[in-house]
């Protein structure tokens, strides 16, 4: 299995991420990568390849172009405008404001366009999310031509992203981006498994109307965790999308037997849709140390989650999404790949 991979991620760093009240070195860190290619490397994993360009087209289709045009120039705006620091959004518009209206002033914009202050934009976001992009691209396209399976090792990632905002670390969403892609190429039914342990309320924001794509997530229950307003069981999608939408929201300290008894039913479902092709949102955050998340995973677990996906037997495009216990980010990212390759 190839891996796609921009040095340009760096480009993304902030100084600072808002965490329980302070300011914290940004938990989704460039050595987060650095992690995963060091066990790529130790397992004999083929070299890992640069993406090339990003293609703008399948962006443009999905995403808002007045976000993507604040996303480029936003930090050229916040600069002139005299501020001194990374850009923190410090205000969204809240129920009963309008938002049909997109501020002129740069505070606004941010605001506009963010759903979470943790995430701080540099003057390098911008070609770090379109380098993550790119490597999503590359993945998807070396799987429709007919590759077994590729993986994205994206950063930033993107399942939090939605058509117009950004936020969760994410500023594309490359998991959306690389399904779409997989649909234009001639796959009439496509499932996206988000695995991350959070919910990737912008990949099913981005798919909630349509029937051709189903998504399913199993995360931390928005009772209780980030993105909190969004990730309900409840949530089936709307007109051709109806049914098509699958949460499995799950209590803190949830083990690996009643996750993978989720994760066993999605796979049923996708199987009984009918896919044709699968999108993996690979984060390993569900792991039992990450210090922002509470299941219980632990790193052999990832390897037969990799397994039981791999049984699907599905063309499988890995985007990677988040993972925080920094040294075992490789580990358990590349047991998910060997567990697949293995099934
Ligand atoms: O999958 N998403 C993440 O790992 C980021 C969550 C950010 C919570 N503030
Ligand atoms: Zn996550």
């Amino acid at each position: 299995m190839q891996t796609y991979f921009s040095e340009d991620h760096r480009l993304h760093f902030p100084q600072a991420e808002l965490s329980g009240g302070e300011f914290v070195t940004p938990y989704e860190r460039p050595s987060r990568v650095e992690y995963v290619l060091a066990r790529l490397r130790e397992q004999s994993f083929p070299t890992v390849t640069a993406p090339g360009p990003v293609d703008m087209a399948p962006v443009r289709k999905l995403i808002d172009p007045g976000f993507l045009t604040f996303l480029e120039t936003a930090w050229k705006d916040w600069k002139s405008a005299g501020c001194a620091g990374e850009i923190i959004a410090a205000g969204m518009p809240t129920r009963h404001q309008r938002t049909d209206i997109v501020p002129r002033n740069i505070d606004g914009k941010v605001g506009y366009y963010c759903h979470a202050s943790e995430t701080a934009i540099t003057g390098g976001t911008w070609l770090a999310a379109l380098s993550s992009m790119a490597s999503a691209q590359a993945a998807t396209r070396a799987v429709m031509s007919s590759a077994r399976a590729a993986f994205a090792l994206c950063r930033p990632p993107g399942h939090h992203a939605t058509q117009d905002q950004y936020g969760g670390y994410c500023f594309l969403n490359n998991a959306a981006v690389a399904a779409d892609m997989l649909t234009q190429n001639g796959a009439k039914k496509v499932a996206v498994l988000d695995i991350d342990f959070h919910h990737g309320n912008g990949t099913q924001e981005i798919f909630y109307r349509r029937g051709d794509v189903l998504f399913a997530s199993i995360h931390g229950d928005p009772h209780d965790m980030y993105p909190y307003y969004v990730g309900h069981a409840d949530e089936r999608g709307q007109g051709a999308g109806e049914g098509t939408n699958l949460n499995y929201p799950l209590p803190p300290n949830t083990p690996y037997a009643p996750w993978a008894e989720a994760l066993d039913d999605a796979i049923a479902r996708i199987k009984s849709f009918g896919a044709e092709a699968l999108v993996v949102s690979l984060g390993v955050d569900a792991y039992k140390d990450d210090p922002i998340s509470f299941f219980k995973l632990d790193s052999p677990d990832f390897m037969d989650c990799g397994c039981r996906i791999g049984r699907m037997g599905l063309p499988t495009v890995f985007v990677m999404e988040g993972g925080y216990a920094i040294e075992k980010v490789g580990v358990n990212t590349v047991n998910v790949l060997e567990g697949f390759l293995n099934a």
